[in-house]
């Protein structure tokens, strides 16, 4: 009735950004993302036949309001999906800067999915674990898996779930912490902006499909640079869309960072950026270019370098 689980967080190089479904949480467009080793969460969930409602503790805290009600009433879906009758206590740490553009809930959901189905006796595969992790956060979806990884948009609960493309461990990201606080629109209120705009929707929707048959021929050829670009060119696509819709979540820090970028690249060194929604900037290169360049970045900001994880797993 109790289960440990680890899940690393993932940075998408292919976005998703926007709902065509918010109940079941349907992206708009598929994606694709690499699973981090640097950043993660581990959760631990206890199923106790006394208890009359969910306790959650985050980071040795209880939990209670928003938070909480997202957290339990995904338990609540969870519950009804698995027939499951009983509350949970459910622990969970954070080994990542919450909220800050770092998709901590790809992490949190991934082991939550993971564990509270484990605790309960369960052995999903990881296609319905992913799609139950998507549940909670689309990005979840993708953090069951290791490496470079595939979230198909899918047109139901089942039919949207991702899965794993390959491993590629010579990637290196460097994340560039600009800003560790909170960020003011959070990314669900955010993309569903994006509903209220529709032209700028189709243009996300049909740029998003070229830039992911792009991205997949690019990492079928193990094209470092072909892949860079286009991560690069589709996040500041994303960047200009949340422009579009009144949110902002760049600052002049995080162009300083893209502009390190550009000109490192220029001296021949294969360096490209990506963002989410937060001001903090990651760099895709290749482990052997990490130790080269990462005191460049240091001028500018808190860096922290991580390399390709691996998906959700026990402790
Ligand atoms: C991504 N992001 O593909 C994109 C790029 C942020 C920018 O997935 O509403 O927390 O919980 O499904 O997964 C962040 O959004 O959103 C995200 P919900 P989520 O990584």
């Amino acid at each position: 009735m109790t289960h440990t689980a680890i899940a690393n967080v993932n940075i998408a190089l292919i976005k998703y950004w926007g709902k065509k479904d918010i109940e079941w949480n349907l992206p708009l467009t598929s994606s694709i993302s690499l699973t981090l080793d640097a950043f993660y969460t581990k959760t631990t969930v206890t199923y106790d036949p006394t208890l009359t409602a969910d306790i959650l503790l985050i980071d040795d805290e209880i939990i209670t309001g928003g938070e909480y009600l997202r957290v339990t009433k995904y338990m609540d879906k969870l519950r009804k999906l698995y027939s499951i009758p009983f509350y949970a206590k459910i622990t969970s740490y954070n080994f990542v800067p919450k909220k800050a553009g770092l998709a901590s809930s790809s992490s949190a959901f991934a082991a939550l999915a993971y564990a509270a189905t484990k605790a309960y006796g369960l052995n999903l595969d990881s296609k319905e674990l992913s799609s139950l992790a998507r549940l909670g956060s689309g990005s979840a979806s993708r953090s069951i898996y290791g490496g470079l990884v595939l979230w198909h948009e899918g047109h139901d609960h089942m039919s949207s779930y991702a899965e794993h493309l390959t491993h590629m461990d010579d990637l290196a990201v460097i994340v560039c912490l600009i800003d560790e606080t909170p960020k003011k629109v959070n990314s669900t209120d955010a993309m569903n902006r994006l509903n209220e705009y529709p032209d700028l929707k189709e243009l996300w929707i049909l740029s998003t499909q070229d830039a992911l048959n792009d991205m997949k021929e690019a990492i079928i050829e193990n094209d470092f640079d072909k892949m860079g670009s286009i991560a690069e060119s589709h996040a500041s696509l994303m960047h200009y869309i949340i422009q579009e819709t009144g949110v902002s979540y760049l600052t002049d820090q995080s162009f300083k960072v893209m502009d390190l970028t550009e000109k490192i690249r220029n001296e021949g060194i294969p360096v490209y950026y990506t963002m989410d929604a937060g001001a903090n900037v990651k760099i895709l290169t290749k482990k052997e270019y990490v130790e080269t360049i990462k005191a460049r970045y240091e001028k500018l900001s808190k860096v922290i370098v991580s390399y390709t994880g691996m998906g959700v797993s026990s402790l």
